[in-house]
C-alpha cells in the first residue's frame, strides 16, 4: 500500500503533468515535486502602465521578465471590480455572491473553502504577506503579515500571525522584505510553497517612494482619446464621481498641501492631504518636501484654469502613479532574482496580475469598478516553466485561479468552485471553459465614486451590461467601438445578438446561483 506521502505524490503526477523538477525522495525511485506557487498580485495596477501590454507610459522590465518566459493574457477579467470582493473570489474561486464578500464593507467568512486551505491539505506551505483587505483574520495561511485594512505607504502597520508590528520603510519594499525573508527562512523547505505576495501599491494616493520622485518629471503624457467623454447615452457613467477633472482632489490626491495653506480643495480631502506626512520620519519628510515643494511653487506660479487645470492634474497623477509602479516593478526584480539565485525558478509557477484594472484617464476618470474594459480587465501575466510563452485570448476571469493552482499542485477540483482550471492555456492545450462568455457583478452602492450597481455578461465580441436599480440596459459592440461609447441597446437590427446575450446572461446567473437578480 502506498504511504500518504506517496500517494499525494502520485496524484500530483497524474493531475499535474506539467514538466517537473525531479528529486530523490531518499529511497530508488525518483518522483516529482510538487510546482510551489508565487502569486504576486498589485493593487490596482492598471494593465496600460505594464509595458509586456502597452510601452506607452513606461517601463516595466522586470514584469516583463515574466512575460517574456510567460504567457501574457489580454482577456483576464474580475468578476467585481473592486478590492475586497475582487480578492475573495480568487481565494474561494467563487462570484462575491456565493463568497459572501459582495463590497469592501463585508467581511470574509474565513471558514468557508479556499485554495490556500486546499493546498495545505495538499501538502502545501502557505503564506499572504502585505494587502489583504478582507477585514476578518486569514484563514488557511501557515504565515500571515498583512497590512491594516488599505495600508500605509510610509513606515505601515503590519499584523504579523495576529502581533501588530510597525515597520520603517516603504510599504512596497517592506513588503518584498518580508516575502523574501519567508522564502529564505520563515517556510519548511522541504513542502512546496504557496506564497501571495500582496502589493498595496499602486492604490490611491499614489504615494511614491522618495527615490522615485525625480523621475518622469518633465514627461508629458498624451491625453486618453475619451478623456473629455460627454458620456452621452450612457446614463450611470454620467452619474459618477470619479473624474479628474471634478472629483480628484489637488490637495489630497495631487499633493499640493502647500506650507501657507493657500491652496484648498475639498474641506475632508484637504485635511486628510494636509496630513500627508502624519507616517513619515524625518528624512522622509525633507526628500518629500525637497521635490513637492518646488511643484507646489511652480503651480501656484501658473495660475491654472479650466482645461489646462485639467491636463496639469493628469500629468500629475501620472507621474506619481508611474513613479510608484516603477518601485513595484523594481521589487518584482527583487524577488524574481531570488528566485533565480536560489535554483527556484525552475519550479515554480509565477503569477503577476492586479485586484482590477484601473482608469488611466478614459473616460476622464481614475478608480475602477465598471464593467468598461479598463477596470473590467486586470493584467494577467503567468509564467509556468516548461509552459507555453507568449500571448493568450483565453477569456479568463480572476475565479479561475483557484481551480488552475489545485489543478497545478494535483488537488482535486471541488465541484462547487465557479472558476474553471486555465492550466491547459498555460501548457498550450485546447481550453474548454464550464461558460459560454464572461460574467460580472458589481455591488458597492451607495459609495464616494457613486458607481451603480450592475452586472452583465461580456462574449468576444459584445458586452450587454444592467444597471439593474435603474432598469438600464447598455449593449457595445466591441469590434465596432471599442471605447464602449456607443451604446446600442435597443437600436434597430441589434434585436438578435440582445437575445442572445440576455440568455447567455440568465444562463451564467443559474450556474453562479444568482438567480434572484434575473430580470423580470
Ligand atoms: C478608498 C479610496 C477610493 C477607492 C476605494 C476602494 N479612497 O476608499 O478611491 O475606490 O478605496 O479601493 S481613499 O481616499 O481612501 O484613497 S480598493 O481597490 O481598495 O477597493
Ligand atoms: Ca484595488
Amino acid at each position: 500500500m502506498l504511504s500518504k506521502t506517496k500517494k499525494m505524490i502520485a496524484r500530483s503526477v497524474a493531475g499535474a503533468a506539467v514538466l517537473p523538477l525531479l528529486v530523490s525522495c531518499g529511497e530508488s525511485e525518483k518522483v516529482e515535486k510538487p510546482m510551489n506557487i508565487l502569486f504576486i498580485m498589485c493593487d490596482d495596477h492598471s494593465y496600460q502602465t505594464i509595458s509586456a501590454y502597452d510601452s506607452t507610459f513606461i517601463r516595466t522590465p522586470n514584469i516583463d521578465r515574466i512575460a517574456a518566459d510567460g504567457l501574457r493574457f489580454n482577456n483576464s477579467f474580475v468578476a467585481n471590480s473592486i478590492s475586497g470582493p475582487s480578492r475573495a473570489c480568487m481565494l474561494t474561486g467563487k462570484h462575491s455572491l456565493a463568497n459572501g464578500f459582495t463590497d469592501n464593507s463585508s467581511s470574509f467568512d474565513g471558514s468557508q473553502q479556499t485554495f490556500p486551505k486546499l493546498l495545505q491539505q495538499q501538502g502545501y506551505e502557505t503564506a499572504v504577506i502585505g494587502k489583504w483587505h478582507l477585514t476578518s483574520e486569514p484563514t488557511g495561511f501557515n504565515h500571515w503579515d498583512i497590512l491594516i485594512g488599505q495600508g500605509d505607504y510610509y513606515n505601515p502597520t503590519f499584523i504579523c500571525n495576529g502581533e501588530k508590528i510597525q515597520r520603517e520603510g516603504y510599504a512596497t519594499n517592506v513588503t518584498t522584505d518580508l516575502a523574501l525573508d519567508w522564502l529564505e527562512s520563515g517556510r519548511n523547505a522541504e513542502k512546496p510553497f504557496c506564497l501571495l505576495l500582496h502589493h498595496k501599491a499602486p492604490h490611491r494616493t499614489w504615494m511614491p517612494d522618495t527615490c522615485d520622485l525625480g523621475l518622469f518629471a518633465d514627461s508629458n503624457f498624451p491625453l486618453p482619446e475619451t478623456f473629455y467623454d460627454n458620456y452621452e447615452g450612457r446614463l450611470a457613467a454620467a452619474g459618477q464621481k470619479m473624474s479628474i477633472s471634478k472629483d480628484m482632489d489637488l490637495v489630497y490626491d495631487l499633493k499640493m498641501a502647500d506650507k501657507d495653506s493657500a491652496i484648498h480643495s475639498r474641506p475632508d480631502l484637504e485635511e486628510w492631504g494636509r496630513r500627508i506626512y502624519s507616517n513619515m520620519n524625518p528624512e522622509q519628510k525633507k526628500a518629500w518636501d525637497a521635490h513637492y515643494d518646488e511643484v507646489i511653487a511652480k503651480f501656484k506660479a501658473a495660475g491654472l484654469e479650466g482645461k489646462d487645470l485639467d491636463a496639469w492634474k493628469y500629468q500629475q497623477y501620472m507621474r506619481d502613479y508611474l513613479r510608484v509602479i516603477t518601485s513595484v516593478d523594481r521589487n518584482v526584480g527583487r524577488v524574481l532574482d531570488y528566485l533565480e539565485e536560489k535554483g527556484l525558478a525552475d519550479n515554480t509557477l509565477i503569477v503577476y496580475t492586479s485586484d482590477q484594472g484601473f482608469y488611466m484617464g478614459e473616460h476622464g476618470w481614475f478608480d475602477k469598478r465598471w464593467m468598461y474594459e479598463e477596470s473590467f480587465r486586470t493584467p494577467l501575466i503567468v509564467r509556468l516553466p516548461g509552459g507555453v510563452k507568449g500571448e493568450s485570448m483565453a477569456m479568463v476571469q480572476n475565479i479561475d485561479y483557484a481551480p488552475t493552482f489545485l489543478e497545478l499542485a494535483g488537488a482535486e477540483i471541488p465541484s462547487d468552485i465557479h472558476g474553471c482550471s486555465f492550466l491547459p492555456v498555460l501548457k498550450g492545450e485546447e481550453w474548454l471553459p464550464n461558460r459560454d462568455g464572461v460574467y460580472y457583478h458589481y455591488y458597492e452602492y451607495p459609495d464616494e465614486h457613486a458607481v451603480k450597481r450592475h452586472l452583465g455578461v461580456r462574449t468576444e465580441t459584445h458586452k450587454l451590461i444592467h444597471f439593474y436599480d435603474d432598469g438600464v440596459w447598455e449593449l457595445y459592440d466591441l469590434n465596432a467601438d471599442k471605447h464602449e461609447l456607443n451604446n446600442i441597446y435597443g437600436k434597430p437590427g441589434t434585436e438578435e445578438v440582445t437575445a442572445l446575450l440576455k440568455e447567455k446572461l440568465v444562463k451564467l446567473q443559474k450556474q453562479y446561483g444568482e438567480e434572484q437578480f434575473i430580470a423580470q
